[in-house]
């Protein structure tokens, strides 16, 4: 009894009886989910780099490295698609895909700190880092979706001509049915993404906005710059502001003039003090409820500044008091489990990132919730 019988010997012999049971583990029970996981593509992925990038030079043991790097390895090698997803040069194409990863270099929408047009460059690069695999989601993307990198879209420095621009593009894309999802690029792109999906879908799209801002303005210093993506996505007939629902609002960066717009339009806001009160489950119940009301589709608008300004550093309008990481990937799992009809995650600003790790939970976010989805049954019916 005591101190021995807890940390001594007996304490040993008892946990060497006990080793058959099986301890309540999430993460023991996602070790084993990576079992039922082919690895076809994958060995596909390393078949075909043998073939074009050559076999190595004979001193090298292992024999899946080949001479010129063809295959996500190492990390600092290669030339960056998103998750290093082949790239799409014939958009023509796209079609053929389950998700199509686009760049959207943007950032005259910008009212404070400028960059975020390096911001797909800089997720692009940085996810790298990332294998196919995720070991909480039990998914191994290559080997469940057909997926792509189109590219950037051409942008101006007009912020109409360049809304026109990346209208057309994601239109083009959704229109194929093909899942796009958008690299910002500012906040501005809302709109023109928005619109682009609205106009392809029967019934109402729903918007589910994650932000510190509410971006409700109808125009900034005379135009329609990133703060105002939510006023003029929501005058889409079949976008109505009902659909809208904000998460994560607050701080000191919020316009009146926007907030005036809650009341008048009739949005959802909820503030990261409802997070604190009723939960991240609960505040997704609600968001889910709101977005999905009457509507046949929703959009997952994700800007980088939501989370905290101490997990973010490279952003325009950093604001603390955001969503943890936890958090807002808790938040995303419970939205993207219910399947979303495109994605943005906007305002990476490049110049002011430390260590890459705005770009880094920018490309968490998308690698997350596209297994999210995949596991829920939700994406890659196109795979065979
Ligand atoms: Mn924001």
């Amino acid at each position: 009894m005591g101190f021995f019988d807890d940390h001594g010997l007996s304490f040993r012999k008892k946990k060497a009886l006990e080793s058959d049971r099986q301890y309540d583990l999430l993460g023991l029970e996602q070790a084993a989910k990576e079992a039922k996981i082919p690895e076809v593509e994958n060995q596909r992925i390393l078949e075909r780099s043998l073939k074009y990038g050559l076999e190595a030079a004979p001193s090298i043991g292992d024999r899946t490295i080949s001479t010129f790097t063809r295959e996500p390895r190492p990390a600092y090698a290669g030339i960056p698609t998103f998750l290093r997803t082949p790239f799409l040069e014939d958009v023509r194409k796209v079609g053929d895909y389950d998700v199509a990863f686009m760049g959207v270099p943007f950032d005259i929408g910008t009212t404070y700190r400028a960059g975020a047009r390096f911001g797909p460059e800089a997720i692009r690069r940085i996810s790298k880092l990332y294998t196919s695999y995720s070991y909480e989601k039990g998914v191994d993307l290559v080997e469940s979706l057909k997926m792509c990198d189109v590219g950037d879209v051409f942008t101006i420095a007009n912020i109409e001509k360049s809304f026109d621009q990346i209208y057309k593009a994601v239109s083009h894309v959704f229109a194929q049915g093909t899942l796009p999802v958008m690299l910002g690029g500012d906040h501005a792109i809302g709109y023109p993404c928005l619109r682009a999906i609205a106009e392809n879908v029967d019934g109402k799209v729903g918007i589910i906005h994650m932000d510190r801002h509410l971006d409700l303005q109808e125009k900034d210093m005379d135009e329609r710059m990133h703060t105002t993506p939510w006023f003029h996505a929501t005058n889409i007939p079949n976008a109505p502001p009902e659909n809208l629902v904000q998460v994560g609002i607050g701080g000191w960066q919020v316009p009146r003039e926007a907030v005036k717009n809650v009341r008048k339009f009739n949005t959802t806001a909820i503030s990261i003090m409802d997070i604190e009160r009723l939960g991240i489950e609960k505040v997704a119940e609600i968001a889910l409820e709101k977005a999905w009301k009457g509507a046949s589709a929703v959009y997952l608008s994700v800007d980088i500044d939501s989370f905290d300004a101490g997990f973010v550093p490279g952003t325009g309008w950093p604001e603390p008091g955001g969503f943890t990481p936890r958090e807002g990937l808790k938040f995303l799992d419970l939205i993207a489990r219910e399947g979303i009809c495109g994605l943005e995650v906007v305002e990476v600003s490049p110049p002011y990132d430390i260590s890459d790790k705005t770009a880094l939970l920018a490309t968490r976010i998308i690698a997350d919730v596209l297994a999210t989805m995949v596991d829920a049954g939700k994406l890659g019916k196109k795979f065979t």
